[in-house]
């Protein structure tokens, strides 16, 4: 059988990256688009550099979901039996201060995938990366594939156009293209503005002297986290079924900021009391204040469920930046 090719936007972020690895192991082409600006984070490619043969079938094209003829050219010349777009402005409380560029990359930016899989590529599969977020203010618990959305951010209203676009052309021009309305998940990989990665990385920088205070916003807010390796394995499979459909991808639990907290710095032998300030500005303008999903017809359809569990998932990330801190420290002393 040919080789497959994979085409990733967003292949520089947490997911790009662990998708990236999954699909080099099944043996894929995988064509990765990154900005121009952008850097190809070190850590995030460790596996690249230890195995050469699969670095050879990864290839970088520089250029910008926002830039439609970038878009078009690309994949007609790649003509990509699978296209993921992961990528986006990802940050919500950043959408509330650059909302058009949020809306450019996240929203605009989906519309211009489909449109050139629709004139260059039509047999291309597209998985567009939908998110917990577009449930908002929730109206039902668990949030399941029916459930209404009532987005609160520029972001999520954003990934609310991508959503209802992807559909649009899977019903209107036959393109096979899925949603994947993933839960917040997180992983060593997670970039430093989220709050997981926030909470683990101050963690292990009290613990090494490093750093004194730890500032915060609403603890009281609550998510629904899983391992991000784990979710990059369902965006494959809504790929290999027989017909496109949208999914939730989720634990089923849900958990406060504040959980997360107590949790990462006693596994660190810290009391989170002695460390933690509120800081008014990393409040948002509107807040989702819990999210739980249902992912149950991921596990009838796709056969996926989720297994890492939130305890281990906290001391992935703790144990990770206790390795990355402790390393850095060394460093400063040589
Ligand atoms: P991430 O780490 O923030 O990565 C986002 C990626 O998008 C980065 O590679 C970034 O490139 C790229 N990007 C940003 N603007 C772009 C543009 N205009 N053109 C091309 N690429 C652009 O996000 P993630 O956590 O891996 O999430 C992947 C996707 O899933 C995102 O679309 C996110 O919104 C969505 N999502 C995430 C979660 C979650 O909990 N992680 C849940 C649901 C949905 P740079 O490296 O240059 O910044
Ligand atoms: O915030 C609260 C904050 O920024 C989680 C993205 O991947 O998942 C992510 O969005 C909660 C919020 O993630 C701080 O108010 C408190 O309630 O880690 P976060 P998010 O907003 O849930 C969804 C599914 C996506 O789709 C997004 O792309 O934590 N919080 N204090 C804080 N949050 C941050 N960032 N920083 C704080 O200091």
């Amino acid at each position: 059988m040919a080789t497959k090719k994979a085409l990733i936007s967003g292949i520089t972020g947490q997911d790009g990256s662990y998708l990236t690895e999954l699909l080099l192991e099944k043996n894929y082409d995988v064509f990765g688009i990154v900005r121009v600006k952008s850097k190809f984070d070190a850590e995030r490619i460790e596996y690249f550099k230890k195995t050469p043969s699969a670095l050879s079938r990864l290839h970088l094209i520089y250029g910008d979901l926002t830039d439609s003829e970038f878009i078009k050219k690309t994949i007609k010349e790649i003509q990509p039996d699978e296209f993921y777009n992961l990528g986006a402005q990802s940050s919500i409380k950043e959408s509330f201060n650059s909302p058009e560029y949020t809306c450019d990359s996240a929203g605009m930016g989906t519309l211009h995938c489909l449109e050139a899989i629709r004139i260059h590529s039509p047999r291309t599969r597209f998985y567009q990366a939908s998110s917990s977020e577009m449930f908002g203010k929730v109206t039902e618990t668990p949030q399941k594939e029916t459930t209404p959305f009532n987005p609160r951010s520029p972001y999520a209203c954003a990934k609310v156009f991508g959503y209802w676009i992807t559909k649009n052309y899977r019903e209107a021009f036959h393109i096979f293209a899925s949603n994947g309305i993933l839960f917040n998940h997180d992983s060593p990989r997670r970039g430093e503005n989220f709050v997981t990665r926030k909470i683990t990385l101050a963690a292990a920088r009290i613990k090494h002297g490093l750093q004194d205070k730890l500032y915060l916003g609403n603890l009281d807010a609550k998510r629904d986290w899983g391992y991000a390796k784990e979710y990059v394995e369902a965006m494959w499979m809504l790929l290999q079924q027989k017909e496109p459909d949208d999914f939730v991808i989720a634990t089923g639990e849900t958990h406060s900021v504040q959980e997360f907290l107590e949790s990462a710095f006693s596994y660190a032998g810290l009391d989170w009391k002695k460390y933690v300030e509120i800081d008014s500005n990393n409040f948002r303008p509107t807040e989702v204040d819990m999210v739980m999903g249902d992912a149950s017809k991921a596990k009838r359809v796709l056969g996926w469920e989720p297994k890492t569990t939130f305890k281990e998932l906290v001391k992935i990330m703790v144990d990770a930046d206790m390795r990355l801190i402790e390393a850095e420290a060394q460093d400063k002393k040589k």
